[in-house]
């Protein structure tokens, strides 16, 4: 069966069901996924209820509904079949949209994932965006919200924009008027929200010596251009807002700056996706800051909030929102302050510190990404935590950069492998990838996972 006969196949469960259950991640993919089904659903007109999960795993199966609902899983479950099988939901019960490699079980599921179909950039909310589309046409205002969750769960980093099926997404979105491509933007993140030197500072993609990691460089670099950064009234002005022959001159000399210190240029342009239907300057305005209003919205516990901004509210969710991005942000401040001053222990190819307790594991990967381009950035770097619900076991995050994945760095790989040996699990990215050991393993496992990283740049 090809990966369109899957959609129509979803598309057709859902028509036959009564209630519909949705069960998905609080991740921006997550999040989007949801919103995506739940109104197709809606539209439809089934009864349908949301349930958010951190991970689908036994503890966390008791949010799976025990009615006769169709449960609709969503950016997991195909790697926890046999959870579904253990809980003893039957196939007609079930349908799959991941985009995780399957663990199938002795039950055959339903389920759509580009994954088998080499659609490999596919994140769950672009499965869940054909599956809506398959149920009705009118569904292609969805597509913005699916290029968010792609935007999200990085499926447009390393081919600089979104390919495959999820570029035809991305031409739905535009043909409805609500996405607007820019096809050779600057590869930044921030470009609509942040002052133009703040956002080259925090970009380490390429990483550009002078400008990278130093907010006064960056500021220095543009003052030399002779542009006029500031709006009438003193205000910062965005890279969103720039004239086009400004934004030639910044990306021009950025090409020239990196081919002065013999580095590559073609990551300076990207793709980006903007929705000029929301207001100017606010994290809505474009896919990647959109999605990090979700992962705010997710990482602290309130994935419904971030659902509702997706489904268009803009009164009291989007407040909520903006709240927890704000909350967010002062608060992987201060761990990045924490691991600042702590300091990290360097290993001959990584480096690592623990943070025990003081801040949630959902947080502390994002905060050893911000310290890594502080810290000495040819190292990946290792964050462990302590999780209080379960004191025997230890979060592992880790981080690193497009130039160490280059060098053929693969985060995922090594944290897989070692958690694999100590009787844990992870998953991830290259770039990025986190894990879960016993705590008692702590110590070998990070000797473990620099040995795994020497032999990847042998
Ligand atoms: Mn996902």
């Amino acid at each position: 069966m090809g990966f369109s006969e899957e959609v129509q196949g979803a598309a057709e469960t859902i028509r036959r069901a009564e209630t519909v259950s949705v069960i998905s991640h609080i991740d921006a993919d997550g999040i989007s996924s949801e919103a995506i089904v739940r109104t197709a659903v809606a539209r439809a007109g089934i009864p349908v209820s949301s349930h958010f999960v951190r991970q689908l795993e036994p503890l966390t199966m008791k949010a799976v509904p025990e009615d006769d609902s169709l449960k609709i899983f969503v950016d997991l479950g195909a790697g926890q079949q046999n959870l579904l099988e253990e809980r003893g939901l039957t196939p007609d019960e079930v349908l799959i949209l991941d985009h995780h490699v399957a663990q199938p079980c002795g039950t055959e599921y339903q389920q759509v994932n580009g994954v088998p179909h080499g659609h490999t950039r596919l994140s769950a909310a672009g499965v869940a965006y054909f599956v809506a589309k398959e149920l009705d046409e009118e569904n292609v205002d969805l597509a913005k919200i699916a290029i968010v969750g792609n935007v999200g769960d990085m499926m447009a980093r390393e081919t600089l924009g979104l390919v495959g099926p999820a570029a035809e997404i991305v031409a739905d979105g535009v043909a409805h008027g609500s996405v607007r491509v820019v096809r050779r933007d600057l590869n930044c993140y921030g470009t609509s929200t942040r002052p133009v030197h703040v956002c080259l500072s925090y970009n380490d993609d390429p990483r550009i010596p002078g400008i990278t990691n130093d907010t006064r460089g960056a500021q220095r670099f543009l003052e030399r251009l002779d542009l006029d950064l500031r709006a009438p009234g003193g205000r910062w002005r965005v890279w969103e807002e720039l004239h086009d022959t400004e934004k030639r001159t910044i990306t021009s000399a950025l090409v020239q700056q990196l081919l002065a210190n013999g580095e590559g240029v073609e990551r300076v342009f990207a793709e980006s996706y903007l929705f000029p239907d929301e207001v100017e300057r606010t994290p809505l305005r474009n896919a990647s800051e959109f999605a990090t209003v979700l992962n705010a919205c997710g990482r602290w516990a309130k994935p419904r909030i971030g659902s509702s901004v997706c489904c268009g509210d803009r009164g009291t969710a989007l407040r909520e929102a903006e709240y927890m991005l704000n909350n967010h942000r002062s608060i992987i401040r201060e761990l990045l302050q924490f691991i600042m001053e702590t300091g990290v222990t360097e290993l001959s190819h990584l480096q690592y510190l623990h943070v025990g307790d003081r801040y949630p594991d959902t947080i502390v990967g994002i905060g050893a990404g911000m310290a890594l381009g502080k810290l000495n950035w040819r190292k990946p770097i290792l964050i462990m935590c302590t999780l209080p619900e379960d004191p025997g076991l230890t979060k592992v995050s880790m981080r690193t950069n497009e130039w160490s994945v280059r060098r053929g760095i693969d985060l995922q790989a090594a944290l897989n492998a070692a958690s694999g040996e100590f009787g844990g699990g992870g998953g991830g990215h290259p770039i990025a990838a986190g894990a879960f050991i016993p705590r008692e393993a702590e110590e070998v496992f990070v000797s473990r996972v620099n040995d795994l990283l020497r032999d990847q740049l042998a």
